[in-house]
Formats: structure tokens, sequence, C-alpha cells
């Protein structure tokens, strides 16, 4: 039995709605032992992740711009219908522009135990405006969930509510604070090819036993293992990333010169996160009419003994 007192296990997870400095609704999810994250309707994005002692999980850019419907810098951005930058719509799609709703009543998730779990279900239908950009009827819902011991898990579910056929491309884009980029290991990638965006997104393999970081990383690692670990060697915790329905993995650090070329980003952020997104780049998912993908992803901390 962990160290927790039984009075812990009886406190109740909590879900806590209010309006942000923007006055944009957002939730805020508590698990009985106190770790917590908070969700925004801007864009479905969650934007905060804290363990029990109330430290920050994950990173977001002191210039980030928080008002819509510009795409937060940091947290979880959502990447819908496509990840990168096509045609008319904009770089990786607009469910991260776009305020979401608060589902009051989603189908039902199978297996999902909420006892005791803080969890909120989101909601985007195809916006009339996007139908112009992406002629495709669909419904978005999302279920955030913050477990008891303070794992988030983000289940998405994307339904064809069109009469014709679409396909989309996919990501969890997830900014992991770590100490220094330079301290950091990922484990799980190790053989699998990748798609360099560095160098037109050319096919590779991946020869090294742990990805470490020296210079800018902007890949996409291709039908990979469902778990992908992030050690931070400074801090001696280790992100473990779970997921399905998400066979690719993304894995971006823009360094120095890219980082000063963006205007969201500090000039020394790059030492202080890491993005690693559970994704579906290389094949988009297919979906006929009435058929609907789940994309999973569960993101959990252990601390690391070395
Ligand atoms: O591969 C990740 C990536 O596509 C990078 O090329 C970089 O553009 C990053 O996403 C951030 O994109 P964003 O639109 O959030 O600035």
């Amino acid at each position: 039995m962990d160290h927790h007192s039984a009075a812990d296990e009886n406190q109740r997870a909590t879900v806590e709605i209010s309006k942000d400095e923007n006055g944009i609704s957002q939730v805020l999810l508590r698990s009985p032992r106190g770790a917590s994250a908070r969700v925004s309707l801007h864009g479905g994005q969650v934007r905060s992740w804290k363990t029990e002692r109330g430290e920050e999980l994950l990173f977001t850019s002191a210039k980030a711009n928080l008002k819509p419907p510009a795409a937060v810098r940091g947290g979880i951005p959502i990447c819908f219908p496509q990840f990168g930058k096509r045609g008319s719509l904009e770089q990786h799609g607009f469910a991260r522009n776009r305020i979401w709703a608060i589902d009051e009543n989603p189908p039902p998730l199978q297996s999902a135990d909420s006892t005791n779990k803080a969890f909120i279900d989101l909601f985007l239908k195809s916006p009339d405006d996007d139908l112009k950009i992406w002629p495709h009827s669909f419904e978005f819902r999302i279920r955030v969930n913050l477990s008891i011991d303070g794992c988030l898990s983000l289940i998405s579910r994307i339904r064809n509510v069109n009469c014709k056929p679409f396909s989309f491309s996919f990501a969890y884009h997830t900014y992991f604070s770590v100490s220094d980029i330079s301290e950091v290991r990922v484990e799980g990638l190790e053989t699998l090819d990748y798609l360099d965006n560095l160098c037109n997104r050319e096919r590779f393999t991946e020869q090294g036993d742990a990805l470490t970081f020296e210079s800018e990383v902007d890949r996409v690692y291709l039908s990979s293992r469902d778990a992908v670990a992030v050690f931070d060697h400074e801090r001696k915790r280790t992100f473990v990333m779970r997921k399905e329905g998400l066979p690719d993995v993304v894995v971006w650090n823009p360094w120095e010169k890219k980082a000063r070329a963006i205007a969201d980003f500090g000039d020394d952020e790059y030492k202080q996160m890491l993005c690693v997104d559970a994704a579906a780049i290389e094949k988009p998912i297919a979906l006929k009419p009435g058929e609907e993908w789940t994309g999973r992803v569960e993101l959990s901390l252990v601390a690391s003994i070395q």
C-alpha cells in the first residue's frame, strides 16, 4: 500500500469551471491527492498539469499569445484535421484555434471507470466557417481525465457525420517541461524509421539506442510502439507516454536559432521544453460516413531511480 493515508482516498475528485483572463471558460480538474489539470475551452487545450506538490509538468512560453483565436504556445494543443501546413488550412489545422463547448451528455465511453476520477468532456462541431476550408461535417469529442494518482489522459473521438468519407491527420502536440534539454533522453523510438522535417521529410532510420539533444530536432517517428519515455536526468523524473490509435510520435525542439525566429517563443526557452506528440500523420485516418475514430494518450510521471 502506498504512503497515502486512507483519508486521501476518501477525498473527492473535483471539477471546477471558471473564466480565464479573456473571459473564456476553463476547467480545473483536481485529484483526491491534490494533482491538477487545467483545460481551456479555447482550443480544447490542456494548459496545465501539476503534481500533488503543485509542480507544473507542461511548458508554456512566457511569450504565448493567450487571446483567441491564437494557438497558445504550450500545454497540449490539439492538431486537427492536419499536422503541419498544407493548402488553405492553417498550420496544424483549426481545432486548437476554436472555442469548444462542454459536452453535458457525451455518448458513454467504454471501460471508462470514472469513479473518483476528475474528468471533463468537451465537444467541437464542424463550425460553418470551417466547412468552407474543410468541407467535412464531423463531431469531435474529447475527454480529459485526471486519475486518482495524477495520470493525465486525453481520449479523442472523431465521428464522420458527413455523407461522404474524409481523412485527417492528428496530434496531441505535447509540450513537456524539462530541466535542461541537454540532460534529456527519449527511449522507445530505437530502430524506428522517421521523416525528418529538417531534410524535406526524407525518411531515415533511428540508429541510436536513445534520443538525446544537441541541436534542432523536428521528426515524425513512424509506427512506433505504444509507450515512449522521456527521462529528465537533472530532475530525476521520467514522463511515460502511452497511446492507442496513434501510430506515430513527433519529436520537436526548435533549438536556439529557430526559437529566436518564433515570435511567441522566448530565445532561451528551448532549453526547458521538448515536444513529444502522440500522432497519426504518415497514414491519415480515413472515416466513412458514420464511422468514429478514437485516439487515446495517457501521460504519467515516475521518479527515476538514477
Ligand atoms: O514538428 C513539429 C512542428 O511542426 C514544427 O515544425 C513546429 O512548427 C512545431 O510543430 C510548432 O508548430 P506551431 O504551429 O505550434 O508553432
